[in-house]
């Protein structure tokens, strides 16, 4: 990658993705949504990565869409940010159907499309300094990435509605409280605590947990009789996966699993 406003690496089965533009909060320019698109496909694929870590470096997470990369001209025609999302759709469903968990480690603040970025990994941890912001309302847009879809889900709809009107910040520890966010924890605390989860990820059932994200996701649209059907066919998957066979195994020989992660 020739630019380096998206650090990507990975070991012991985890790939980092780190926004990296600290200067301007990690803004997102639509050349790093780009690159930020084209990391998740490698990850997707790739026997070297079990998990994705999601930050971002300097004091922010994400500030949302870089609004001086062009979307806004002074005195100029009105730009179609709807080209805009054409490039956000694409990564928040890469991210939601990954078959590799996502875990977002909120460093700072995250704003407008930065915070739907984080809600759309699976577990979010977030520095207790940090905030979360649906800033879309102060410029006149409307929370966009997925916004309107996660906030009642998580919370509830008078909440996403005051999220979303008022435009203010929401700290970790209140995010945490109200069930937007998995975990609020100290700052000092964050690489710590999000390098134990991404590495029991990174060794868990990968397979196993793919089909717990497509278990989910059909969940928010399914009634109960077709979630029931949706979960026996996912659960057949599961129970002829190598790992269901090596757990139950640990588990009756009192040792510790040894997960693949493979499907078969
Ligand atoms: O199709 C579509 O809908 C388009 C997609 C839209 C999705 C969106 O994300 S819309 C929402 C875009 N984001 C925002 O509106 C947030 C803008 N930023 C802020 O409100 C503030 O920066 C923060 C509240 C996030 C943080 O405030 P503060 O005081 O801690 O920092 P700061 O001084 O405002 O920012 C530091 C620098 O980052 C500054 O640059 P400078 O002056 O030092 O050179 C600032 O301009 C820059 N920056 C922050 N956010 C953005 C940004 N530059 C470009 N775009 C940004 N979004």
């Amino acid at each position: 990658m020739a630019d380096d406003h998206l650090l990507v690496s990975t070991a012991d089965g985890i790939t980092r993705l780190t926004l990296n533009r600290p200067d301007k909060l990690n803004a997102l320019t639509r050349a790093m949504m780009r690159d930020l698109e084209a990391a998740l496909e490698r990850a997707a694929v790739s026997p070297d990565c079990r998990a994705v870590v999601l930050t971002g470096a300097g004091r922010a997470f994400c500030a949302g869409q870089d609004l001086a990369d062009g979307v806004y001209v002074e005195g100029g025609p009105q730009p179609d940010l709807g080209l805009v999302l054409d490039q956000y759709n694409p990564v928040i469903r890469r991210i939601r159907t990954l078959p590799k968990p996502v875990v977002a480690a909120v460093n700072g603040i995250a704003a407008g499309a930065g915070a739907s970025l984080a809600l759309a990994c699976d577990l979010v941890f977030a520095a207790r300094s940090a905030n979360f912001m649906q800033a879309f309302a102060r410029i006149g847009l409307i929370p966009d990435c997925g916004s309107t879809w996660m906030l009642p889900r998580l919370i509830g709809e008078a909440r996403a509605r005051g999220l979303a009107m008022l435009a203010e910040p929401l700290p970790a520890e209140k995010a945490e409280a109200w069930g937007l966010i998995w975990k609020a924890v100290d700052d000092d605390k964050l690489a710590a605590e999000v390098d134990a989860a991404a590495s029991r990820f990174a060794s868990g059932p990968t397979y196993g947990f793919a089909l717990q994200k497509q278990a989910f996701a059909g969940a928010a649209q399914n009634a109960l009789d077709a979630q029931l059907d949706l979960e026996r066919a996912l659960q057949s998957k599961a129970g002829a996966s190598p790992d269901y066979a090596e757990g139950v195994g640990a588990f009756l020989a009192k040792r510790k699993p040894s997960f693949t992660g493979r499907e078969s």
